[in-house]
C-alpha cells in the first residue's frame, strides 16, 4: 500500500482529501517522524563525540550542527527530477537526503576524525561516501558526504534510516552558503565565468583551511597551545 502513486497537490497540501488519500497522509506524516527521530539519534551521536573530544584535547571538533528535513515539495521535485515513481515506497527506499544534518568543524583533519568515529559505530551502517575534498566539485564545492543508516526505535520495532551527514569546515561552509545564495543561470554565456571566479575563491579557502591546520599542528607539536 506504500506504492500508490501521489501527485503533486498531495505535497502541496492542496489534494481533496478522500479516504485513501488521508490514509497516505497519515503514512506521510509517520515517515517524516521516523526521519525526525534519526536525525535525533545521529545528532546525539556527534554531541557525544564533540563532549568527549572536548574533554580528552580541550577543544571542539565541532563547531556547530544544523538538521533539516527536507520539504515535502521538494521531496516530490526530486522524485520527478530523478524519474522515480512518486509514492511513499521511492522516499524511503530510492532517496537518501530527506534527513540531513551538516555538521561545521574548524580544522580540515576534524572533518575526517568526525567522520571516522561516527562510521566506526556499530550501529551505523555507511550507505556511501562522497569526498568533495579529495575531489572538489567543478565549481569549487568542497565537502565530505556521508549517507549512513541508523536504528531508530518505536513501540512497533526497529526501522532503519538514512540520514545524509555532510561535513565541511567553516571555510568550506562560508563559500557554500555564499555561492547556494547566488542563484546564477547554469545556461547563460558567461557562466564559464562565472565558474572559474567560483573555483578562484574555493580554491584561496582551500589554501586558508590548510595553512590554518599547519598552524594548528605546529604549535601543538611545540606545545605553545593554551590549555583553558
Ligand atoms: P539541500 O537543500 O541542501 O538538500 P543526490 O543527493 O545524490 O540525489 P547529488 O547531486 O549527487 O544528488 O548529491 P551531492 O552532490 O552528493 O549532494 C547534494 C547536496 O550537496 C546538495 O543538496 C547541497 O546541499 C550540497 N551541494 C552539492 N553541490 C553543491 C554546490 O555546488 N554548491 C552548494 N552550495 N551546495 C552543494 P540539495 O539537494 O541541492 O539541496
Amino acid at each position: 500500500m506504500n506504492n500508490i502513486v501521489l501527485g503533486e497537490d498531495f505535497f502541496s497540501g492542496v489534494a481533496s482529501e478522500n479516504g485513501e488519500l488521508i490514509q497516505q497522509k497519515n503514512k506521510f506524516e509517520d515517515i517524516m517522524v521516523w526521519y525526525r527521530c534519526a536525525i535525533r539519534e545521529v545528532r546525539t551521536k556527534l554531541e557525544v563525540l564533540n563532549d568527549e573530544y572536548q574533554n580528552n584535547h580541550d577543544r571542539n571538533p565541532i563547531d556547530n550542527i544544523k538538521a533539516r528535513i527536507k520539504t515535502p515539495m521538494s521531496i516530490y521535485e526530486k522524485l520527478i527530477r530523478r524519474n522515480f515513481p512518486v509514492t511513499l515506497d521511492s522516499i524511503l527506499f530510492k532517496m537518501h537526503d530527506v534527513a540531513g544534518i551538516r555538521v561545521i568543524c574548524p580544522f580540515l583533519d576534524d572533518i575526517y576524525t568526525v567522520a571516522d568515529a561516527l562510521i566506526a559505530q556499530d550501529d551505523i551502517h555507511l550507505i556511501q561516501l562522497k569526498d568533495y575534498i579529495k575531489e572538489p566539485k567543478p565549481n569549487g564545492y568542497r565537502s565530505l558526504h556521508l549517507v549512513v543508516e541508523v536504528p531508530i526505535f518505536l513501540s512497533t520495532g526497529k526501522k532503519l534510516m538514512k540520514v545524509e551527514v555532510q561535513i565541511r569546515t567553516i571555510a568550506m561552509n562560508f563559500w557554500a552558503s555564499l555561492e547556494h545564495q547566488i542563484h546564477y543561470k547554469k545556461d547563460q554565456e558567461d557562466v564559464e565565468d562565472v565558474v572559474a571566479q567560483l573555483t578562484e575563491c574555493a580554491n584561496i579557502i582551500s589554501q586558508t583551511d590548510a595553512k590554518m591546520q599547519e598552524i594548528r599542528l605546529q604549535l601543538e607539536a611545540e606545545g605553545k597551545l593554551r590549555m583553558d
